[in-house]
């Protein structure tokens, strides 16, 4: 037993040294309460469009960044963090309404839900009836989009809970150009249905903790159990070779005195 623990205990001090490294890794809730949010955006209506999305919502403040990639060049794109129906993105298995089969903004909402809130650019605003505020959205093929927005204790619940849905619009579908086409918009008559037709979407997924915070409270000590292996092979890995030279120092120390 007490070759067991000479040999394990440089090993829990390496982990102990670890563990604020370890608490940076992505987790759920950081000391603030907050909630960590990441997603794929993926295409919809063949638009050969990509993306991402983080958050972080932090009481009432959500923290939104978005990249989005191979969007139509030169024209506005509504973006919205929607909830409810399904709180899912559509599948590939859904019909559109639109002329030719074209998934409208209404045939996703038993999926995502209505417009929760609007990511415009400044000066805009950001509710829901701000949902085509065309002049406030992004307008570049490609483009990074970051900004903090106040949200209702309604809303924050619902992102806190993963049902939030970023979608993205704006659909070139006959390779034109710009948004065209007879049919039209059936959130907005005035516009063209390539306007507002969903190009991207992205479930808002809440980051899952990965260090279980009992591993914090019994990390320390010569108790060495099975229990406490997994947390010490990470902090060792967390340090790399440096770690194991500390460790292997703090033991000679340890040994003369
Ligand atoms: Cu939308």
């Amino acid at each position: 037993m007490r070759t067991t623990r000479s040999r394990l205990a440089p090993l829990a001090v390496a982990a102990l040294v670890g563990l604020p490294f370890l608490a940076a890794a992505p987790a759920s809730a950081d000391d603030h309460g907050g909630t960590e949010l990441s997603g794929t955006l993926a295409e919809l209506n063949d638009s050969g469009a990509s993306g991402t999305a983080w958050g972080m919502l932090e009481g009432n403040q959500l923290h939104i960044i978005l990249e989005s990639e191979g969007l139509l060049d030169g024209a506005p794109h509504a973006q919205h963090v929607h909830i409810g129906g399904t709180n899912t993105c559509p599948g590939a298995d859904v019909e559109g309404t639109g002329p030719n089969g074209e998934l409208q903004t209404s045939d996703g909402v038993p999926s995502y839900g209505g417009v929760a809130l609007s990511l415009t650019n400044e000066p805009g605003m950001t509710s829901g009836e701000h949902a085509l505020d065309v002049t406030n959205f992004p307008a570049t093929g490609s483009y990074t989009y970051e900004r903090t927005i106040e949200v209702d204790a309604e809303t924050a619940a619902q992102i806190a809970d993963g049902n939030g849905v970023v979608v993205v619009h704006g659909v070139d579908h006959d390779g034109s150009g710009t948004y065209d086409g007879d049919a039209k918009s059936d959130l907005d008559p005035a516009l063209p249905a390539e306007a507002t037709n969903p190009a991207l979407c992205g479930e808002l997924e809440v980051a899952q903790m990965e260090m279980p915070e009992e591993g914090v409270a019994t990390g320390g000590g010569g108790t060495a159990g099975t229990e406490h292996i997994g947390l010490l092979t990470m902090g060792v890995l967390a340090l790399g070779l440096g770690g194991l030279g500390l460790a292997a120092t703090r033991r000679r120390a340890g040994e003369r005195s």
